[in-house]
Formats: structure tokens, sequence, C-alpha cells
């Protein structure tokens, strides 16, 4: 080993602290033997959904070097998030949409990327190595390597959590064909707490530190791209766009300092009203969540979620803005806009919906939802187009 590898890892360090790291390890990318095996398992058990882009790549996820067979290092960062209000606390706002508190600001992709690829080309030119820069995106397992690296444990809700900064933090990797000298991995500090299993409104951990995404409203709420399932609706209550009750209940953020980031701190679309965002058509969606990872669903899922929480608020004031939503261009928004309706109204309120709306309506998912709040005659079916 080179005498200034130390003395490079430690500029590099304070490096990653200046670029706004609130923490930076180094492991090297055999150490995470484990993780390949559980990935496959996962994807065995269809635990992904339909993030086919999880499986598209499995071979080069399991093992950063499939990836890229000259990956020696990983050198992990950590970006804090912690939130400065009590993000549970909107749960209990039945008609204010509940937007995870990770989603509170710029999309992190977007601030994290910079400062890392300004760290990995100092860092490369330092070194001579060679380095290449990843932020989630990327078919890598970012997790395991962190925990690899020293920065947290995975935690029983699978996130990683630090002793120093609670479960609120982003990670970006940056791996290098350099070798360098390694931290000691971090040891599990779950004990036997499991309040993070116990809280979750879906039951979607089958076991500690395994995660069904398919019940997992952050999935559910963006990256599922059909229907939302029944037994999932009333679960969701509010929340419109991902879910924070898993990390929030934590105790090990009560060292958590709240974010520095100014950027993720913005109070911009916190906790806005279900009926402002029910209006949303796609170009104001586009405009009100530009930059921000709401604009990951589109305007149409997002509507869907909104319209679940609209249901689950059972506040008759929502009323006129769900039926706006009845004969929306989106199948995704009308159907959930008839579930809404059958949640806050009177059986011949929703009849006489159905009257105006089932005569063109061709979509068998929403027709379906007109059938389970009761409305289905076969004198509202419209003429098969052959
Ligand atoms: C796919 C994905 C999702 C999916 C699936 C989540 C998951 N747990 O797999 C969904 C959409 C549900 C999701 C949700 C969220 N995500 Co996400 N997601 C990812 C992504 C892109 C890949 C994760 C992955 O590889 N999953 C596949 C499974 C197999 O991997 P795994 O979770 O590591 O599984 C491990 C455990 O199950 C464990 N295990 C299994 N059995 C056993 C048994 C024992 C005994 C033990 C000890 C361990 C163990 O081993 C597996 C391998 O390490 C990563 C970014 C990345 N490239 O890594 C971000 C990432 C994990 N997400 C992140 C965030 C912030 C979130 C949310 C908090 C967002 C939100 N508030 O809505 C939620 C949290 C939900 C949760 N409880 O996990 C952060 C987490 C940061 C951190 N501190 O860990 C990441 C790292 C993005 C980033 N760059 O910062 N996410
Ligand atoms: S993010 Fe919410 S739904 Fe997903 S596992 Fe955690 S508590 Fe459950
Ligand atoms: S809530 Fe408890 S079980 Fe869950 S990650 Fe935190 S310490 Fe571990």
């Amino acid at each position: 080993m080179p005498a200034e590898r130390p003395s490079l890892v430690a500029v590099l360090k304070e490096r990653a602290k200046s670029e706004g790291f609130a923490a930076c390890g180094i492991t090297g990318t055999d150490q995470i033997p484990d993780a390949g095996r559980r990935l496959y398992e996962f994807l065995g058990t269809g635990r992904h959904g339909d993030m086919d882009w999880l499986a598209a790549h499995a071979n080069r996820r399991s093992d950063p070097r499939l990836l890229w067979p000259e990956a020696r290092t990983a050198i992990v960062v950590a970006r804090d998030y912690a939130p400065a209000y009590d993000p549970l606390a909107v749960l209990q706002q039945p008609l204010s949409a509940a937007i995870s508190c990770y989603a509170d600001g710029r999309d992190y992709h977007d601030t994290m990327k910079p400062a890392l690829k300004r760290l990995a080309s100092w860092f490369a030119q330092a070194s001579g190595a060679d380095v290449k820069v990843f932020v989630d995106t990327a078919p890598l397992m970012e997790k395991p390597l962190a925990q690899a690296a020293g920065l947290g444990w995975q935690g029983k809700h699978t996130n990683l959590v630090s002793r120093q900064l609670g479960s609120w933090f982003f990670l970006g990797v940056i791996l290098s064909d350099a070798e360098l000298p390694r931290d000691p991995a971090e040891i599990d500090h779950c004990g036997s707490c499991q309040r993070c299993v116990d809280i979750c409104p879906t039951a979607a951990f089958p076991a500690p530190f395994q995660l069904d995404a398919r019940r997992c409203i952050a999935y559910l709420t963006i990256e599922h791209k059909g229907h939302i399932a029944p037994e999932f609706r009333a679960a969701i209550g509010n929340r419109v766009f991902g879910c924070d009750d898993c990390l929030a209940v934590c105790p090990w953020n009560k060292f958590a300092a709240a974010a520095r980031d100014a950027q993720a701190s913005q109070d911009n679309h916190r906790a806005p009203p279900l009926a402002e965002l029910l209006q949303l058509d796609d170009a104001a969606f586009r405009d009100r969540f530009r930059g921000t990872p709401l604009k990951r669903t589109g305007r149409d899922r997002f509507i869907r979620n909104v319209l679940i929480a609209a249901g689950n608020a059972r506040d008759p004031g929502l009323l006129p803005a769900i039926r706006d939503r009845l004969l929306d261009a989106s199948p995704l928004v009308r159907a959930m806009a008839v579930w809404a309706l059958a949640r806050l109204s009177h059986h011949d309120a929703v009849q006489s919906s159905a009257a105006q709306c089932l005569p063109q309506e061709h979509d068998s998912h929403v027709r379906a939802e007109w059938a389970a709040a009761g409305c289905l005659t076969t004198s509202h079916a419209p003429e098969e187009t052959s």
C-alpha cells in the first residue's frame, strides 16, 4: 500500500464534508457477498412488483464487479435530509396531502449528483485512478455497500440507519479502480426493537429486514403504474407520495440533526390541500412540481393517489372536485374518482353520476369500480366496439 494513501483518504473525507455530505466511508467491491443472493430471492418471490428495471439488470446489480470489472473500491456518501418537523403530523390532517419528507424541495438526484461528480473528479485527479459516479438510478445495491463502508446498518425496515444520522439520509456511490484502505463495516444495532415493522400501515414486511415492495405505500404511490388494489386504499390514508412511517418511528432518529441543506427544507409543497391538487391538469402538475421528485409519477398517477386520499378524508366538501374527475381522460383517474365518490356519497347520488358516466365508459377497470359501487347494470353498458 503506497505510504501517501491514508492522507489521500483523509483529504477525500474532508472534501466530502465540504461538499455537504454528512458521512463518507470506503469499502471494497468484494465486501457484500450476501447481497446478490438476497436480491435474487427478492426478485424470485416477485417482491419488486412492476419495477421491471430492478430485474432487468439483476446480474450487474447483484455485484458491483459485474457492473464494472475493474472496480475495486466503493466510496459511499450520505446526504442528510432530517426534517425540521414531525413528518407524521400531517397524517392527522385528512384534507391535506401527506408527501414524504424526502420529496420536500428539489430532487435529490439533481442536488447530489453535481456534488458527487465534483468529489469524484477531484479524487480521480488526485489519485490518477478511474472513477464512476452513482446516485440511486444505476444497477447498484447502495445499502449493503453503505453498511460495508461503515455508514450505518440495514435496519429492520431495510433502509440504512446510522447512530449519528438516524434514518434520514440519501446514499451516493463512487466506484473506483483504486485500492484504498477500508473502513470497518457497521454492525446491526436494532436489537429487540421492531417499531418500524409494527407501524407499517400495509404490513409490507414479511419478516424483519425484508420488504415486499408490492405492499409498500412508497411503491404503490410512486412506482406502481397501474390501479391500486382495493385492499391498500384505506391504509394509504392521505399519503399521496411516498411514506415516512417506518423511518419516522426509529428511535435512532433522536440523534439526527434537522437537515442543513436549505434546498431540502423548502416549504413549497408540504401538506397542500387535496381540493387544490384535484384540480391539477397536466400542465399545472408539471409547472407545480418541476425539479422535485414528485414529477416522477406524472399527473395521472399523482391524481389517482390524491383521489384515494380524498376517499379516505370522508369530507363531502370534496365531492365537487371528485365529480369533476369522473370524466377525466385517464382511466386511472376515473377509476379512483368512482371509488372516492362511492366512499363519500349516498347510493342515490352515486347512481345518478353513474347514469351520466357509464354510457360512455369503455374501460373495464373503471366499469369494475362502478360495479363495486353497486352501479353497473346492463342498461348502462356501452356498446361493444368491434
Ligand atoms: C427499489 C428501491 C425502492 C423500492 C423497494 C425498496 C427496498 N427496500 O428494496 C421502494 C419503491 C419500495 C422504495 C421505497 C423507499 N425508498 Co428506495 N430505493 C430503491 C433502490 C433503487 C434499490 C433498492 C434495492 O436494491 N432493493 C432490492 C432489495 C433486495 O435490496 P435491499 O433492500 O438492500 O434488501 C436487503 C435486505 O432485504 C437484506 N435482507 C434480506 N433478508 C435478510 C435477512 C437478514 C437477517 C438481514 C440482516 C438482512 C436481510 O438483504 C438485502 C440485500 O442487502 C435504492 C437505490 C439503490 N440503487 O440501491 C433506493 C433507496 C433504497 N431508497 C431510498 C429511500 C429514501 C426510500 C424511501 C424512504 C422513500 C420514501 N420515503 O417513500 C422508501 C423506504 C421504504 C422502505 N422501507 O424500504 C434510499 C434509502 C437511503 C437509506 N438511508 O437507506 C435509497 C438508497 C436511494 C438513495 N440513493 O438514497 N425504494
Ligand atoms: S414506507 Fe410505509 S408502507 Fe413502506 S414499508 Fe415503510 S411504513 Fe410500510
Ligand atoms: S425502528 Fe427499531 S427495528 Fe426499525 S430500524 Fe429503527 S432500531 Fe431497527
